[in-house]
């Protein structure tokens, strides 16, 4: 684990003794790189992104909460994504499934005096993300209720893939689900069970996913494979070009290199009674294809 600066903001670099690693910052306790131990990066920045908080910040792993998109009287996506996280120095134990060979950080979130303002809901979030040896990448969010009313939240784990062309991208795992479409007002549809490929914009929330999802790039002969728990929903989006043109931090063609693929809970808000605690957890991992 190695620490640097960027716009006077802590980063961590995580790395595996085969080399590949992953960036972390404490903008947002944002994941904003991830590569393979052939140092192929993974997770998609814009060139266009802005790295000065709270502005949030186009790429990597944007952490939703405690709303997702405008579902709620909350800024866009919550507020988390823009603040200013610290190292945990109380991190939870290792548990079963975690080596003590993985390189992590531990990072936590608790709301300031505006945030309680704005949400009136005392909180602590920890964040662990964790590169194991093989070079996985797995984000684990707790979320603890330390207020004496129950509240409730959604979340996302925002992650944008990089991908050589958003044509040959194909994403299995999600055939016959249900999703909300939010470019027709949020109306139901059922996923007529073909993977998904893109031709034009998507912004999608399928709901009830509990197996892994693929997400296939063709060109790059790539697999990356999604795996989650407590996160019932995932999230596509791509904005295609007209939509890029209106975003001021993402490239006008940019969005051909990317796709969003989110493990998320929305359609169900998690609630926690005063004492709980709430984990969601996100394992990527990525492997070759033919
Ligand atoms: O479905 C994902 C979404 O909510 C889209 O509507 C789109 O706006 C995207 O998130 C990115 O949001 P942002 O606030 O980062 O521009």
């Amino acid at each position: 684990l190695s620490k640097d600066r960027r716009n006077g903001v802590d980063q961590f670099l995580l790395r595996t003794s085969r080399g590949a690693s992953a960036l972390v910052s404490l903008h947002g306790g944002q994941v904003l790189s991830w590569k393979t131990d052939r140092g192929e990066e993974l997770l998609f920045t814009s060139s266009k992104a802005i790295f000065k908080p709270p502005h949030p910040l186009r790429g990597g792993i944007p952490i939703c909460f405690p709303q997702f998109g405008n579902r709620g009287s909350l800024e866009q996506h919550g507020f988390a994504r823009n603040k200013i996280w610290r190292v945990d120095d109380t991190p939870p134990p290792m548990n079963r499934n975690e080596s003590s060979d993985n390189a992590c950080v531990d990072l936590l979130l608790r709301p300031s005096e505006d945030d309680l303002k704005l949400w009136p809901h005392s909180f602590e979030f920890r964040l662990r993300v964790s590169l194991s040896t093989d070079g996985g990448l797995t984000l684990t969010s707790r979320i603890r209720n330390i207020n004496c009313k129950p509240f409730s939240f959604s979340f996302a784990y925002h992650t944008y893939f990089l991908v050589s062309d958003i044509s040959e991208v194909r994403v299995e795992g999600l055939e016959t689900l249900d999703y909300l479409d939010n470019l027709c007002q949020k109306e139901r549809f059922t996923e007529q069970g073909d993977a998904l490929t893109f031709e034009s914009e998507v912004s999608r929330v399928y709901l009830g996913s509990t197996g892994t999802v693929a997400v296939f790039d063709h060109e790059r002969k790539r697999t990356i494979l999604i795996q989650k728990e407590g996160l019932p929903d995932v999230v596509v989006w791509n904005p295609w070009e007209k939509k890029s043109k209106t975003i001021v931090d993402l490239g006008d063609e940019e969005y051909r290199q990317m796709i969003c693929v989110d493990g998320a809970a929305i359609e169900k808000p998690i609630t926690l009674k005063p004492g709980e605690e709430w984990t969601g957890r996100l394992e990527l991992s990525s492997v070759p294809s033919s």
